[in-house]
């Protein structure tokens, strides 16, 4: 029997608010039952220069000053997240970016309540995956994947 599985990875942050509320275990677990795969785990502080680079795209953006203070606030847990689909599965499992508009069910739908402070990051596409999965997990991923 052939199984079609095209295995994709990507990045997840438990941001500084899920860290401080105690929602690490939480986030993991919905991966976990989900059936992806953890391959990488690492708690760690995002600094300025990491976040301009995490959140290019945004730069510009009006709200980037208090993203990046909040970013910057404490610490991450960053994962490596793989499986069938697995961008597109953990974007539909952390709901939209406003946690006020995210459904119940997902983990901004159900824990969050403010945009800034959503309690989760999860790769938007596979390249972006590629490149922030180097910028996290470097020594694993090299960017040149990307
Ligand atoms: P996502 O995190 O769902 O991929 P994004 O990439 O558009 O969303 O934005 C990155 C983060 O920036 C988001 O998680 C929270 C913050 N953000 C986005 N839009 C915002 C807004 N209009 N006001 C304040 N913060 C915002
Ligand atoms: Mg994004």
């Amino acid at each position: 029997m052939t199984i079609n599985f095209r295995p994709e990875t990507t990045l997840v942050l438990v941001k500084p608010d899920g860290v401080r509320r105690g929602l690490v275990g939480e986030v993991v677990a919905r991966i976990e039952r989900k059936n992806l795969k953890l391959v990488a785990m690492q708690m760690l502080r995002v600094d300025e220069d990491l976040a301009r680079r995490h959140y290019s795209a945004h730069v510009d953006k009006p709200f980037f000053p208090g993203l990046l203070e909040f970013i910057t606030s404490g610490p991450v847990v960053a994962l490596a997240v793989q499986g069938e689909g697995a961008v597109e599965v953990v974007r539909n499992l952390m709901g939209a970016t406003d946690p006020k508009k995210a459904a119940p069910g997902t983990i901004r739908g159900d824990f969050g309540l403010v945009v800034t402070e959503n309690l989760v990051h999860g790769s938007d596409a596979v390249e972006s995956a590629a490149h922030e999965l180097g910028l996290f997990f470097p020594e694993l991923f090299s960017r040149t994947n990307a």
